[in-house]
């Protein structure tokens, strides 16, 4: 049982993460670089210490400087957030080698889901039905891969195990291309990643990106929170997501999402999760899961009335879930919009000083930042300053509130991808739901866009 909780991560989230653990009655430790000594999240803390220069890798990447800072403060658990140290394995192993709770999955949760063949293995084990393609790693023997690759069947992908959210993968598209593709893939692997396995599966041309949210305890239990459509993306950089998936039989993702729970309780999987698929010709396919906390978590808050983030810290300080998969009922639709700091047209990032800083308010609507005005966006790190979220009764309902919302945010100083927002709320497919994964690439291709 701990009593307090660094945030090893900064922006918005360790702002949401702080808000949690005032909620819970926990002490807050955050941690951050040079360039956020003067934000307004790291005065709220109880305790604030500064652990590097701007550059992540010296400082929100810097595991020693990290498990120093909470030597130092006396902080219990660390709250990784997402991205930066959140799914690193070998940092949670020191973590829990050093007595403190890592509020998320055990280092060897992560590090069976980070391997995506062994993911693939553990979900098909469970029921889980996942992309076309052997959940185990290529042989070094060309000919046998090509045999592999004919049964599947022409477009497949090569994907690295050691990969994910996009990073080392190609199409491949005839037995031709094959040997080229496999021995580019394999030097990625064996560059970026700590693991030169590579694997293949059915290449999917259009298809929607669907999660499901998780929820597990220490004690056995677990649960699914609704799905997600994240398909609105570009480069692989998600702009605006929603829940629950429009379009989808919520029986299938029901039988799904009780698959999922199910790979929770045989992994042994403790915290909050989510497992995404590809849904295509009206079938979900597993390909990889996300052992953090996710930016897009709040719009699974909205529907289904869950604090996310409390329970992810009840179920890390040992605490059983206080409700069942009855309980759980998502009603409504909501949307969130990343608001970022860049051109809208060229995406370009754009820091500099906040002069202006409206954000909308009413029924329905939040807003997660730790921007202001007078905030200065630092230029080294991702540019999100803020997620825009609405809820409504309907899809119909929570669009409209999401476009007025847009209407009366104001933001001056820098420039957002407000306008780009604004006019994607108007696009006729994306109100309709159900576009795929290359929507956004071919919209902003169009000349009027
Ligand atoms: C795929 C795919 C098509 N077929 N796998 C990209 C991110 C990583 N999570 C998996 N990705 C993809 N895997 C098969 N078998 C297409 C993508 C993909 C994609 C997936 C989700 C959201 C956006 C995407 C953009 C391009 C490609």
């Amino acid at each position: 049982m701990f009593e307090s909780v660094l945030i090893a991560n900064r922006g918005e989230i360790a702002l949401r993460i702080q808000r949690a653990c005032k909620a819970l009655g926990l002490r807050t430790v955050v941690v951050h670089s040079e360039a956020d000594a003067e934000a307004g999240y790291v005065r709220l803390a109880d305790q604030s210490l500064c652990i590097g220069p701007a550059a992540a890798g010296r400082s929100y990447l810097d595991q020693a400087a990290i498990l120093f800072a909470a030597e130092v403060s006396g902080a219990e658990a660390i709250h990784p957030g997402y991205g930066f140290l959140s799914e690193n394995a070998g940092f949670v192993q020191r973590v829990e080698e050093a007595g403190l709770t890592f509020i998320g999955p055990s280092s060897a949760c992560i590090r069976t889901m980070g391997d995506k063949v062994s993911a693939k293995r553990a979900m098909r084990a469970a029921g889980v039905p996942c992309v076309p393609g052997p959940d185990e790693a290529l042989p070094e023997d060309a000919g046998a891969v090509l045999a592999i690759a004919r049964e599947i069947g022409f477009p497949v992908i090569v994907k690295a195990a050691g990969g994910g959210g996009g990073r080392g993968m190609r199409v491949v598209e005839s037995a031709e291309a094959l040997p080229g593709a496999l021995a580019l893939t394999r030097e990625e692997a064996r560059r970026a990643f700590a693991n030169p396995e590579v694997y293949i599966e059915k290449f999917l041309a259009h298809p929607r990106h669907v999660e499901i949210q998780v929820l597990a305890d220490a004690h056995g239990q677990a649960l699914w929170l609704g799905s997600r459509d994240c398909s609105l993306q570009r480069r692989h950089q998600k702009v605006i997501e929603e829940a629950p998936a429009p379009g989808i039989a919520p029986e299938a993702i029901a039988a799904i999402g009780a698959r999922c729970a199910e790979a929770c309780r045989r992994i042994g999987y403790c915290g909050v999760g989510t497992f995404e698929f590809l849904y295509e010709d009206g079938a979900l396919h597993f390909i990889e899961m996300n052992t953090r906390l996710q930016v897009e978590h709040p719009v699974t808050e909205m529907t289904s009335g869950i604090d996310i983030v409390q329970q992810q810290i009840r179920v890390a300080r040992g605490e059983r879930l206080a409700f069942t998969q009855a309980d759980v009922s998502c009603g409504g639709h909501a949307f969130e919009c990343r608001i970022n700091a860049e051109d809208p047209r060229t995406f370009a990032p754009s820091p500099g000083v906040i002069t202006v800083w409206q954000v909308p308010a009413g029924d329905g609507v939040r807003v997660d930042s730790h921007a202001e005005a007078g905030y200065r966006v630092p230029p080294h790190y991702d540019s999100m300053i803020a997620k825009l979220i609405a809820h409504g009764r309907t899809r119909e309902e929570a669009l409209a509130r999401m476009r007025g919302a847009l209407e009366t945010m104001r933001v001056e100083g820098i420039a957002t991808n407000l306008p780009l927002h604004r006019r994607l709320l108007q696009d006729a497919a994306f109100a309709a739901g159900g576009v795929d994964i290359h929507h956004l690439e071919r919209w902003l291709r169009q000349p009027a866009a």
